[in-house]
C-alpha cells in the first residue's frame, strides 16, 4: 500500500465553529462541479459546529467576479453588524411585519427573513469557482487575476479567504477534485477541506487579532 504525501494534514486541534459566521461566494460556471464543492464545504462547516443561519451563500456569474463580490460581502457584513433591524428594513423600504402574522417558513428576502437574519461580520469567506482550460488565453488571465484579487482582498480586509478555486486542465481533473470522478479516479471532495480550513482560519483569526497565541 502506498502512503499519500500530498494534500492537507489534519490539525492537532479540532476548531469549534459554533460562534463563527462564514460566507460562501461561488461562481456559476461549471455548475455541476461548483455545486458539489459548495455542498462539501457546507457539510464540513456544519460538522465543525457552524450554525446553519451563520452560513451565508452568494453566487456570481463566473470566477472573475469572485474578488469583487467577496470584497463587497465583507464590507456589507460589517455595515450589517452595525445596523439595527429597523435600519435594514427602512433602508429596503420594507415595513416591519406583525410578528403574529409571520409565516413559519419565510420566503427568501422577505421581511421576516430579515428579522431572523443573523448579524455580525464574517469570520471567513470561502470563494469557490471552477476554471477549466479552453483553447484561448482566458483561463490564464482569469486564474491569475482571481488569485491575485482574492489575496489582495484578504490582506486589505483582514478577513481570511479560503481559496476554493479549481484551476483544472481538463473536465476530468475538475470532476475528480469534487469527488465526482469515475470510480478509479474518484478523489475526495476538496470543498470539504475548504470548510475545515474556514473554521480554523475564522477561529484563529479572531484569537490572533485579540493577541491570543496559546
Ligand atoms: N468562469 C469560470 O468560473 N470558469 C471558467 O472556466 C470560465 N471560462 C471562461 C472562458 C471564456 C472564454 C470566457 C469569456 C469567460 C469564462 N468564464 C469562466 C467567465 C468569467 O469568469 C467571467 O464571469 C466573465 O468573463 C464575465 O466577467
Amino acid at each position: 500500500m502506498t502512503s499519500a504525501i500530498k494534500g492537507p494534514s489534519q490539525s492537532d486541534v479540532q476548531y469549534d465553529g459554533s460562534n463563527l459566521r462564514v460566507a460562501i461566494v461561488h461562481a456559476r460556471w461549471n455548475r455541476q462541479v461548483v455545486d458539489a464543492l459548495v455542498a462539501g464545504a457546507i457539510t464540513k462547516l456544519k460538522e465543525r459546529g457552524v450554525k446553519e443561519h451563520n452560513i451565508v451563500t452568494q453566487s456570481v456569474p463566473g470566477s472573475f467576479e469572485l474578488p469583487f463580490a467577496w470584497s463587497r460581502v465583507i464590507t456589507g457584513s460589517r455595515v450589517q453588524s452595525g445596523a439595527s433591524v429597523t435600519d435594514l428594513l427602512g433602508g429596503l423600504g420594507v415595513s416591519t411585519p406583525n410578528p403574529q402574522s409571520r409565516s413559519t417558513t419565510p420566503a427568501p428576502g422577505s421581511a421576516s427573513t430579515l428579522i431572523n437574519m443573523p448579524q455580525g461580520p464574517f469570520d471567513a469567506v470561502i470563494a469557490i469557482g471552477v476554471l477549466i482550460k479552453g483553447s484561448t488565453m482566458h483561463f490564464e488571465y482569469i486564474c491569475d487575476s482571481v488569485s491575485h484579487g482574492l489575496m489582495k482582498v484578504q490582506l486589505d480586509t483582514g478577513v481570511p479567504v479560503i481559496f476554493g478555486v479549481l484551476t483544472a486542465l481538463t473536465e476530468d481533473q475538475a470532476l475528480e477534485r469534487a469527488g465526482l470522478g469515475r470510480e478509479e479516479a474518484r478523489s475526495h471532495n476538496h470543498g470539504e477541506d475548504w470548510g475545515i480550513a474556514a473554521v480554523e482560519m475564522g477561529f484563529q483569526g479572531r484569537r490572533w487579532s485579540e493577541g491570543k497565541f496559546t
